[in-house]
């Protein structure tokens, strides 16, 4: 049998080890590594399912230039002369590089040294910019250098955890079972989030707080902090700045009452937080995209930090300020300066670090300044002083604020090149070029999680069709446009050697960033590099910081002021994630089991609020901002506060004619990290009334996605499901039906009408739509497309002798319906999750559905209770 690959999972920033067994073509057994620190060989649904995303379905496996399919040379030289012309004609500063916190330290690293270092200009920017910049912004502010200084080590230690704008069950869940790990041993949980999440949910306590008032939360616990006499003053003398007149900031309006009128909690649940921080010096406050993407994201950031230099909970075990990070390789980007902002290696742009990288690299040109942060390039693009652009491994057109605006540029600008694992993406659509890059499970190098711990990813199979490593398809570009010599890597191990070495050159200490020793031992060690992590377990942990002073510092921050609800758009409209599934759905949108968890993009409204909007359940309802508009299905939470709605990032022109949350945000951003406040945008909602509703179900994928108000696909076993909705004329329908025998039945009462069609006695689609019918549950139909003959009901939509129906799936990697764990529940009178997990296997593997279990227990008690 083979041999297990050791690598990492392709999905979020907490960097689970994985061990890939290859079982047939392009086919792999995914298991958790035992032996890695960040998991200890737990997956939760997303590292599970990750076998399912591997397939060549879909991928770009050729370059394009155009339409038409070309040779990589013919490729290669078109983008290095398109960019030197540009370059000879304008200057380095009308070319650009978006890149991602997806790519490979390796990869990152080579399109860092090309852009800053050769074509000399900063105009390199990352999706990073959208996710850690304000963390990264608070960091060197704070600290002199971007440094996370905690380990999850420190959540096994820590007596309180804190977790402020981070839905982390859904969007870290392994973190987040050390979380529950350490809370059944005793420690408590605080939650802050406007919305009551999965997370929220099993907090010992639960702050709902107004968007944006974390400023006054964070100071008013500093200031509580005071007055209860726990105020580190010994750590403050020793090793932070204090600026003049620091406290008389922090004092006004940092009383309790005042705090809880600004953050629109109960001053009971604010004082019970801050009793509980003031008594528990190991804390950890963890924090992610609730604080970083916001228009004062940088001071949410230096309001915790505060909290935790003052009270000198930093640098020990179990207490720390912790920025989780988002993607695979988020932190391995900032190392190797990833961000316009900065140059590699942790340096800036000061005349001695800029001189050090230009020697070190025998640049002929080095960057002189900070390049476009992301709002602003694509806004230079959209006013044509950008000519030039290159994504890689980011899908801008769907995942930048005020998206239309993206794809006008995009579609405005002279010449764009594409690097994506998949043949159409929303960018791609705009490309000149398209490169094909090689994916998760063909890619050798390395990432840093949220930890700083450093692991390989390791190819689990050969490079499929033309396919090539991002760092490969940069330095080929790099030699074309005339800098041979720079640019000789034959391998990862190469470029990981270099990175290495800059790590430590002329590096007298002043960066905590360096790895020493890490390119030693050659190809083989590159090979068998086992994790490990970077800057030791607690960086500062003598106190002494990375700025000229060895202090920390204490960064002045006051809130600001709140905007009341306008007339024309009363709402505020907060965005984010699902569990299971990750971004733009390239991937993750192949996994029909994780299809399972939400299978449309819903907002999530009050019930109060949609009883004055005039809408339902399950209705259709039109979220409209300043900057676009799209449709989503209604869900009535009183998870979410009134006058907030909620809507999440994940649907695309591939995948949805509505839930397009990218064209809804402002392209305004914070002033010190340029990060876009993703989570607070003024908005409207309005019914959207529909005249029939209907759903489609494939083998394979339609020719076009189907035309209509409503039109969501859903990833199901070999081949797909639309779910529809729309006005007017439903029979156009008809035309994304394939040929074949023709079953129907009308029923014109109800305006019904469904149709399968047979080849040699096998389904291969079914078309159900009505007016004012029923609509059957789609599992057995699609069950349907896999039984060489098809049953005589079929156009029942339901077995003969019909079985009942097991509802939305809670358990994906089990699939087990609400509906059987409600009359599990009930006829075997289980009171908890170990006992469902017992009768149902529900919540026994990847445990991402644990909360949401909980939650159905506690709804069932309640119910039987009232
Ligand atoms: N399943 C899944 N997991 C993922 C990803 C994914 O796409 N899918 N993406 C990964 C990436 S790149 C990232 S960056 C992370 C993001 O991980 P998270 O930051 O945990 O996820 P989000 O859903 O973006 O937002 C977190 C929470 O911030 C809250 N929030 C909004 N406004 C405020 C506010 O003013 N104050 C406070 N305190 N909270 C607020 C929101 O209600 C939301 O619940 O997830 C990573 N993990
Ligand atoms: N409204 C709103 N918008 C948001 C956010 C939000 O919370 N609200 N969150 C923001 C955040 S935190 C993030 S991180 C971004 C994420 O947004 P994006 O980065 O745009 O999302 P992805 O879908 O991850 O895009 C990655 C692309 O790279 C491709 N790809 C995957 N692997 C590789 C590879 O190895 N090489 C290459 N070349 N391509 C590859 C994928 O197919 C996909 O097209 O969205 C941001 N946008
Ligand atoms: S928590 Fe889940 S998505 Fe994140 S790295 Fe681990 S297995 Fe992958
Ligand atoms: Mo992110």
């Amino acid at each position: 049998m083979a041999q297990a690959v050791r690598t990492t999972c392709a999905y979020c920033g907490v960097g689970c080890g994985i061990r890939a067994t290859v079982t047939g073509e392009r086919e792999v057994r995914i298991e958790g590594d035992p032996d890695h620190p960040a998991n200890r060989g737990k997956l939760c649904s997303k590292g599970t399912h990750l076998g399912e995303t591997v397939g060549l379905e879909g991928r770009l496996l050729h370059p394009m230039i155009g339409l038409k399919r070309a040779s990589w040379d013919k490729a290669l030289n078109l983008v290095a002369k398109k960019f030197r012309d540009t370059i000879a004609q304008h200057g380095p500063g009308s070319v650009a590089f978006y890149v991602s916190g997806q790519l490979l330290t390796e990869d990152y690293y080579v399109a860092n040294k090309l852009m800053k270092g050769f074509i000399g200009t900063a105009n390199i920017d990352t999706n990073s910019r959208l996710c850690m910049s304000s963390a990264v912004a608070g960091h060197t502010r704070a600290f002199g250098e971007d440094v996370v200084p905690a380990n999850y080590d420190d959540l096994d230690a820590a007596d309180l955890i804190v977790l402020v704008g981070s839905n982390t069950a859904w969007c870290h869940p392994i973190v987040y079972q050390r979380i529950r790990a350490r809370c059944e041993a005793g420690a408590k949980l605080v939650v802050i989030d406007p919305r009551r999440t999965e997370t929220a949910e099993e907090a010992d306590l639960h702050l709902a707080i107004r968007p944006g008032s974390d400023v006054t939360l964070m100071n008013g616990l500093l200031a509580w902090c005071r007055e209860a006499g726990v105020i580190d003053q010994a750590y403050l003398d020793a090793h932070v700045a204090t600026p003049d007149g620091f406290w008389d900031g922090i004092g006004e309006g940092s009383d309790l009452w005042s705090v809880a009128r600004t953050c629109d909690v109960a001053p009971s649940d604010l004082r019970r937080f801050y009793e509980m921080f003031a008594a528990t010096p190991r804390t950890v406050t963890m924090f992610s995209q609730g604080i970083n993407q916001s228009l004062t994201g940088t001071d949410q950031v230096n309001a915790i930090i505060n909290v935790h230099l003052a009270t000198g909970r930093i640098g020990k075990p179990g207490a720390a300020p912790f920025s989780i990070t988002g993607q695979p390789n988020a932190m391995g980007g900032r190392e190797v300066g990833g961000l316009a902002s900065m140059l590699a290696s942790h340096m800036d742009f000061s005349p001695e670090s800029r001189e050090r990288v230009q020697r070190f690299w025998a640049s002929p040109a080095m960057a002189e300044k900070p390049g476009l942060k992301a709002v602003d390039l694509f806004r230079a693009i959209d006013e044509g002083r950008i000519k030039a652009l290159w994504v890689m491994a980011t899908n801008p057109a769907v995942s930048m604020p005020d998206a239309g605006r993206v794809r006008e540029a995009l579609a405005a600008c002279p010449f764009v090149v594409v690097s994506d694992v998949m043949a159409s993406t929303d960018t791609g659509a705009f490309a000149h070029v398209r490169l094909p890059a090689a994916a998760w499970a063909e890619k050798d190098g390395t990432v840093t999680n949220s930890d700083r711990t450093i692991s390989r990813q390791r190819a689990i199979f050969p490079l499929p069709g033309e396919a090539k490593p991002d760092w490969w398809i940069v330095k080929e570009v790099g030699r074309r446009m005339g800098w041979k010599t720079a640019f000789t890597y034959d391998r990862a191990a190469e470029v990981w050697r270099e990175h290495a070495r800059l790590s430590t050159y002329q590096n007298d200490g002043a960066r905590l960033f360096a790895l020493p020793g890490a390119g030693a031992g050659g190809n083989a060690a590159y090979d068998e590099m086992t994790p490990f992590r970077w800057g030791g377990d607690r960086p500062f942990a003598d106190g002494r910081y990375s700025t000229p002073d060895g202090r920390a510092r204490l960064v002045p921050v006051a809130q600001k002021p709140l905007q009341a609800p306008l007339a024309r758009w009363p709402l505020t409209l907060n965005t984010g994630r699902y569990r299971d599934q990750w971004h733009t759905m390239t991937r993750t949108g192949l996994s029909p089991k994780l299809a399972r968890h939400r299978e449309e993009p819903l907002v999530e409204v009050h019930p109060d609020d949609a009883d004055e909007l005039g809408m339902s359940d399950g209705g259709l309802a039109r979220v409209e901002t300043p900057q676009g508009d799209s449709i989503y299905r209604v869900l009535l939470t009183n998870a979410q506060r009134r006058g907030e709605i909620f809507t999440p990032i994940h649907w695309t022109d591939r995948t949805s004619s509505g839930g397009r949350t990218g064209l809804l945000p402002r392209p305004l951003t914070d002033p010190f990290s340029g990060q876009p406040g993703f989570k607070l945008t003024p908005a409207r909602l309005d019914p959207v009334a529909v005249e029939w509703r209907g759903f489609l179900i494939l083998a394979g994928e339609p020719a076009m996605p189907p035309r209509c108000l409503w039109a969501t696909r859903v990833a199901i076993p070999s081949g797909s499901l639309w779910e529809l909705a729309g006005k007017g004329d439903a029979a156009r329908l008809d035309q994304l039906l394939p040929a074949g025998e023709r079953v129907e039945a009308i029923d014109p009462a109800r305006g019904t009408r469904r149709i399968a069609i047979l080849q040699k006695g096998k389904l291969v689609a079914a078309l159900f739509v009505t007016r004012e019918g029923e609509l059957p549950p789609r599992d057995w139909l699609i069950a349907q497309l896999r039984e060489p003959e098809a049953a005589p009901t079929l156009l029942a939509g339901r077995a003969p002798g019909a079985q009942p129906d097991r509802g939305p799936v809670v358990c994906v990697c089990f699939d087990v319906g609400l509906n059987t764990i409600l009359t599990t529940v009930r006829e075997q009178r289980l009171t908890d999750v170990a006992a469902v997990g017992a009768a149902l296997q529900a919540g026994t593997n990847c445990g991402s559905c644990r909360p949401a279990l909980a939650r159905i227990l506690a709804d069932m008690k309640e119910a039987a209770n009232g």
